[in-house]
């Protein structure tokens, strides 16, 4: 029921009410430590329209010379990027089953008017890995496709509370965020209310 497609596991609801307010007073500790930033698209220099930080041994980062990257300091501060919660190691373990603790957790954190252009996360060594997504906040429109650009999409809808798991196949598969769905009634948890309209945490293995 959770599998969508082939390794691509869509946990709606996992979180509940409780679950997510401690998520997100973790994240807010993050970012009070490692304050969110803009990256850049390589090249171009534009900047993306979500904001983010991390939080692990390495944290993503792209800016127009360096490209997209892992990086174990923040690009502003200098400072290595504060510890994984341990909420966030326990759902990896749980949802993944993955022999070793994630590496990195990036956290993005979008306005109402934020989106996610269709991309690969493939700036990490090791694909036999998953990556675990988990959301806060408003529903986002998500598009899921195939290890190709081109290939036939489906479009679903990520709320907060729910977790994404892309393993195996989907590992590779192409996938975005079309657009942020009306927030007013879905607003994050207390300690991240005004910060956006939504959040999404994803954890991966780096090397
Ligand atoms: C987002 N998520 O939900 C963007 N990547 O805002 C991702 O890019 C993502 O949800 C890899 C695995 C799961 C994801
Ligand atoms: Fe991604």
């Amino acid at each position: 029921m959770p599998e969508i497609a082939p390794g691509a596991f869509h946990y709606s609801g996992f979180l509940d009410a409780g679950a997510q307010a401690r998520l997100a007073r973790d994240i807010a500790e993050v970012i009070a430590q490692a304050p969110l930033f803009v990256s850049r698209m390589p090249k171009s220099g534009l900047p993306m329209s979500v904001r983010m930080t991390n939080c692990g041994p390495l944290g993503w980062m792209s800016d127009r010379d360096g490209g997209y990257r892992y990086e174990p300091a923040h690009p502003e501060t200098g400072a290595p990027w504060p510890p994984m919660p341990r909420m966030l190691l326990d759902i990896w373990a749980e949802l993944t089953g993955y022999p070793k603790p994630p590496e990195a957790c990036l956290i993005n954190v979008y306005s109402d008017e934020a989106k996610m252009g269709l991309h690969q996360d493939r700036d990490e060594a090791d694909f036999n890995a998953p990556i675990l997504s988990l959301s806060l906040g408003a529903d986002c429109r998500f598009r899921l496709g195939g290890p190709k650009r081109a290939d036939r999409t489906i479009a679903f809808t990520l709320s907060g509370g729910d977790a994404l798991v892309l393993s195996g196949p989907a590992r590779r598969s192409f996938h975005g965020v079309d657009r942020i769905l009306p927030s007013i009634l879905t607003p994050l948890p207390a300690p991240l209310m005004g910060v956006g309209a939504r959040v999404n945490v994803t954890m991966r293995r780096v090397t």
